[in-house]
């Protein structure tokens, strides 16, 4: 029996700072996200693309923000359609979208995690922590809040209630590299695990990932993947609107893929920040559809194979 996928379009871009985001799942249709997997053996559903229903605005003290409404929104039909496709499949996949709809899609799959008595561990590839509570954003851009309100954090009443909150400390993020004040205290607060850029450096990736991947597994825990183009070296996935120098190379967010394959313990991944409008020739969305695919099996022989084909 072949292993089902759903993928699921979260056209989300009133997180961000500048429009193009909502673009992010034609632009993983385009660069052939569910024909890829299909090649790799999958059965694999797209579910088209979530719609985010009516809504009023949501005044908050903190006059930076924006488009707390539209977040509330898409953070309840996200979490719906998340819970649903991981209790109808082996893997979704969320197209999105900027980050803010991982509020939806992680509190979704956290759910269904915790109905089958499974703690759920994320792993967060990122340049930024996306760990800013309401309160404490100065940039009012929500994409950089869902980590506070998936680990429960006071004052985000007007979202929905968590079902199932993540414990910060089954959080693991990589390739960190901008961080503000009021994220780094959250950080150590939390007890979250943090391996940012300088011990990427130090240390590769591998290790790093072995020893969180060997907990998950010794918990019977079940992963959620949310990457973020911004993890990756701007250089070689320009189409992002919050470029950071020095991020992941192509080899090291590919091993981070096989490796994360082959524990076999990925329950639904997010593939967020893409902005089509601002890629070069779709590069930026062809190269997170081949992460995408490593991540579901495929090798790097096998890309060569194809390349010189
Ligand atoms: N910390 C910054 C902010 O709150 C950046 C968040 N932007 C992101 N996160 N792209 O992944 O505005
Ligand atoms: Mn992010
Ligand atoms: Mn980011
Ligand atoms: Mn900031």
């Amino acid at each position: 029996m072949p292993k089902t996928c759903h993928i699921i379009g979260a056209p989300v871009q009133t997180g961000a700072s500048q429009p193009g985001c909502l673009m992010g799942p034609a632009a993983f249709r385009t660069a052939g996200l569910p024909g890829t997997l299909r090649e790799l053996g999958w059965a694999v559903t797209d579910k088209g693309d979530t719609a985010l229903p009516d809504t009023s605005p949501i005044p908050h003290g903190n006059g930076a923000i924006r488009n707390l409404a539209e977040m509330a929104g898409w953070t309840s039909v996200l979490s719906q359609a998340a819970y649903e496709a991981a209790t109808s499949c082996d893997l979704p996949i969320f197209m999105g979208g900027d980050h803010s709809m991982a509020a939806g899609t992680v509190s979704g799959v956290a759910r269904a995690a915790a109905e089958k008595d499974r703690p759920l561990f994320l792993l967060w590839l990122d340049a930024h922590p996306d760990l800013h509570t309401l309160d404490s954003t100065t940039s009012g851009n929500l994409h950089g809040t869902p980590i506070a309100y998936l680990t429960g954090q006071p004052g985000f009443d007007a979202l929905p209630p968590l079902a199932a909150a993540v414990d910060p400390l089954n959080i693991c993020m990589m390739g960190i590299r901008s961080v503000d004040p009021a994220e780094k205290v959250l950080i150590k607060d939390l007890g979250i695990t943090v391996h940012d850029m300088r011990a990427i450096d130090e240390n590769g990736v591998a290790a790093p990932l072995s020893a969180f991947l060997n907990r998950v597994a010794a918990a019977n825990g079940q992963l959620h993947v949310s990457l973020d183009v911004d993890f990756l070296d701007p250089a070689i996935a320009p189409a992002v609107g919050t470029t950071v120098p020095g991020g992941a190379t192509f080899r090291e967010a590919h091993l981070i893929m096989e490796m994360l394959h082959d524990s076999g313990l990925v329950g639904s991944l997010d593939l967020v920040e893409l902005n089509p409008f601002l890629d070069e020739r779709g590069r930026t969305a062809l190269l997170m559809t081949d992460l995408a695919a490593s991540l579901c099996g495929r090798r790097v022989l096998d890309r060569m194979t194809r390349s010189f084909a």
